[in-house]
This record gives C-alpha cells, structure tokens and sequence, in this order.
C-alpha cells in the first residue's frame, strides 16, 4: 500500500498549572527538560522521526517562548513543502479563545481542508517518551478504524488523572472511555493496573471531521478531546486501542521500551530528570538512530577546574550541557542546562539547574530545581531547610523538591 497523507497537530495549549512556577510565564510545552530540550522536542522528534513533516501546533496559553522555540528550532525544508507551524489561537475564527482542546482543532479545520490528508495525528506536547507512530498508523489502517488512541498501563491510583480504556474481548476495540474516573477501572487479571490513554490520536480524516462538526453543535459540550471526541466515536464502535508497549523504536535500549512520563506535577517533572543520571539510564537520550531534536545554542565545550585538597571540580553521575564551567564544586546525581556556573566548595546534589544560572562559593543546592538565570550568592543554601525555602517564597513540592522560579532571588 502506498504511504498515507499525514497531517501532525500537536495540542500545546496547556497551562501545566500543577508545574508552577515553571509555567510562570511560559506553557507547559515549553518548560526545559533534560538540560538542553523544551517537553515538546519530544513529541515533535517522535513525528518528524517518523517522516511526518507536515505539522501544526495549536498554542494558547503564554505562548511567546514556545512560538520562538518553534520558528527558531522547527524550521523544517519548504521546498518539499514541509513545515511545523504554530497556530496561535487569538488568530482563528471570532473573538474567543478555545474552550477546550477539540475546539482548538474545530477552529484549525481549515488547515485540514488545506492539506486533505488521509490521516490525523493529533498528540499532545506534554511527555517524555519515544514512540515510532508509523507503527500506530499502519494499525489504524489495518483495523479501518475511525481513531486510535495509544495506550499504556498506569498504577491505578494515577489514573484519575488520564483517560481511562476498557477494550472488547478482542483486546482491540475500545468498549468505554472513561475521562479522569474517581473510581478507575483495572485490567484484567492485574487489579493494580489500569490502561490510560497518552493523549495521542490517530484519526481518519473523515471521522475526525465528522465527530468535530457534531461536537460543536452539542450542548454543554465542554469541547474537549478526552472528554468528549474519543467517547463520541466509541460510541460508534469505530475506536481502537494501539498498545504502546508493543512499539519498537529503532536504536532503543531496553530501559527505553514503554517508558512514557506525564511530567505534569513537579515531582514527576524531577523524577524524569532523575531517570537521565542512572548510570544505565531508564530513559536513553543517545540513541541517534531516533534523535531527540532540538536547538542547542551555540557554547564552548563544558570544563571542569581545580583540583587542590577539598576543592574539586566534578560532576558524577549527572548530565552537563555545554557551557557549564565547574570550578572547584562538585555535583552529583544533576542536570545541568547551559551556561550554568558552579563555583568553588559548592556543591549541587539530586538537582535541576536550568542556563545561565549560578551557583556560589560554598552554596548547597539540594534536591532543588532551579529555573533559568538564578543567583544563588555564596554560603546560600536551597533544599537543605524546607520551612526556610518556603520563608523565602520558594515552592517546596510534595515529595520536597524545592523550586526557585526564574525571577525569584536567593537570599541567604
Ligand atoms: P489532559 O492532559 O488533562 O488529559 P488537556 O489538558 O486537554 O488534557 O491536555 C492535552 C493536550 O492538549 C496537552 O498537550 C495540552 O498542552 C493541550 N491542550 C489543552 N488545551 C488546549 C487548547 N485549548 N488548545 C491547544 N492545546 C491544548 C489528556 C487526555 C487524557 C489522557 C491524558 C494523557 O484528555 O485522556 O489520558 O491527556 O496525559
């Protein structure tokens, strides 16, 4: 069979209230992760990997450092007529922004017009992961579905924050959809488990088309993807379930197969990042057969100095961008985004530090994210007194990840 005519919309009109103050002044895609990426290169890669070359990215909220990583990073060739563009919502049709996340496509529907794809991908821009979707597609096709939605198993006592798939017996075709259940229903035989939807869709374009225009026209519809489009078509009998454990990504390392994180609260948000020090990590950003793309701004070489008694300059079991200068400090178990600077006798551990920011002489940093451009002055510490990092107006998280938001100043 001849390739199908895929179009790629990436939902990345989240708020990510639950990650604040990361989302301060920026969406939720666009929050740093892993030293040098936004979360949603990670989305991004996995469709541009897959040959998908022809996307539109819905934004919303604070979309200004999102749409500049976008028309900066995501300049695919328009000669091929190639393109990820963002599509700010103030620019679609009448003077109100979405209601929620199927409305933001029923307002884009020109762009499908325009494309007249065989196929809709509609994923989210909020996960870290790897996924080929071509897999996906070609057992949507397979299955002459009307949508497909991935899946994955989740302990049940998170999955009152997903979707939620009961599927028929033949394991394929998804019976009832449950979005964000109090009570979530477990899989078979494993009462501990239940199966959530990743928020990623492959649609047929007419099916999509259809469900959107009776959506709109529906009556206290809150207009929302999960909550509203995906039982729609259930209904119908013409969902499918795609089990992305099945999903084999060329290059991936056995720690990569299934791993999938909503980083939507801080604690997964610093737990994924804790995932890249393991020395034989869980999730592998080297695999070049299936790159993690992105922009990497243009730094000298990362340098370690000094090395005199109890100063030393080292970084172990962490991730470390170019730019960073260690001098004299050491660091465990972090990761480093460019441009950040560890001066003598401090010592960084368990900790996120984002460019540009600087740690001083003799500081702790500990079990810490710290957001871009942060001065923490010499002898400060953060992470190691919750109640003083709280006095201070830091986020202490629930797990007690402290987090220094971008315009906040460290004092000691
Ligand atoms: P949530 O993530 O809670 O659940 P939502 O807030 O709609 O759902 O976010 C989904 C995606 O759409 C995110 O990438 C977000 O950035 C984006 N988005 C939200 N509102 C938008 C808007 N108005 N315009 C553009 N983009 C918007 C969803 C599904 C669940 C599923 C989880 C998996 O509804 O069924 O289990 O994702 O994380």
């Amino acid at each position: 069979m001849t390739e199908p005519r895929v179009l790629g919309i990436v939902l990345a009109g989240g708020e990510g209230k639950r990650l604040f103050p990361l989302t301060a002044d920026r969406a939720k895609p666009a929050v740093p992760f892993g030293g040098l990426y936004r979360l949603i290169d990670f989305a991004l890669s996995n469709l541009v990997n897959a040959g998908c070359l022809r996307l539109c990215v819905l934004t919303q909220y604070k979309s200004h450092s999102l749409d500049r990583h976008i028309s900066t990073t995501w300049r695919l060739s328009s000669l091929l007529g190639n393109y990820v563009t963002p599509v700010p919502a103030q620019q679609r049709l009448g003077p109100h922004w979405y209601t929620g996340s199927a409305d933001a496509i029923y307002q884009s529907l020109n762009l499908i017009h325009d494309e007249r794809p065989d196929l809709v991908v509609v994923f989210g821009a909020d996960h870290v992961y790897r996924m080929d979707p071509r897999q996906m597609w070609a057992e949507h096709l397979d299955n002459g579905a009307g949508v497909t939605v991935a899946a994955i198993p989740v302990p049940r006592e998170e999955a009152t924050a997903f979707g939620v798939i009961q599927t028929a017996a033949d394991g394929h075709r998804i019976e009832a959809f449950l979005e964000k259940p109090a009570a979530p229903p477990t899989l078979p035989g494993r009462p501990d488990e239940t199966y959530a939807s990743m928020g990623n869709y492959v649609f047929s374009t007419d099916a999509l088309m259809e469900a959107l225009r009776s959506d709109a026209d529906t009556e206290g519809s809150r207009h929302d993807m999960g909550g509203d489009i995906i039982p729609m078509l259930v209904k119908s009998g013409t969902a499918h379930v795609y089990d992305f454990q099945t999903n084999d990504v060329p290059g991936a390392s056995p720690g990569d197969a299934g791993y999938w994180r909503d980083v939507g609260t801080l604690d997964s948000y610093f737990d994924a990042h804790m995932d890249l020090c393991a020395v034989a990590p869980v999730f592998d950003l080297y695999n070049d057969r299936w790159p993690i793309l992105t922009h990497v701004p243009s730094h000298p070489p990362a340098k370690f100095v000094h090395d005199d008694g109890d100063r030393v300059g080292r970084a172990i079991n962490s991730v470390v961008s170019n730019g960073v200068i260690v001098s004299g400090g050491l660091v465990r178990d972090s990761v480093l985004s460019p441009g950040v600077r560890v001066d003598s006798w401090a010592r960084v551990e368990r900790s996120v530090v984002m460019d540009g920011t600087r740690i001083g002489r003799h500081a702790v940093v500990r079990d810490a994210i710290l957001d871009k451009n942060v001065v923490v002055p010499e002898g400060a510490e953060v992470g190691v007194d919750k109640d003083h990092d709280r006095a201070r107006g830091f986020t202490v998280s629930d797990r007690g990840v402290t987090v220094v938001g971008k315009a906040q100043q460290v004092t000691r």
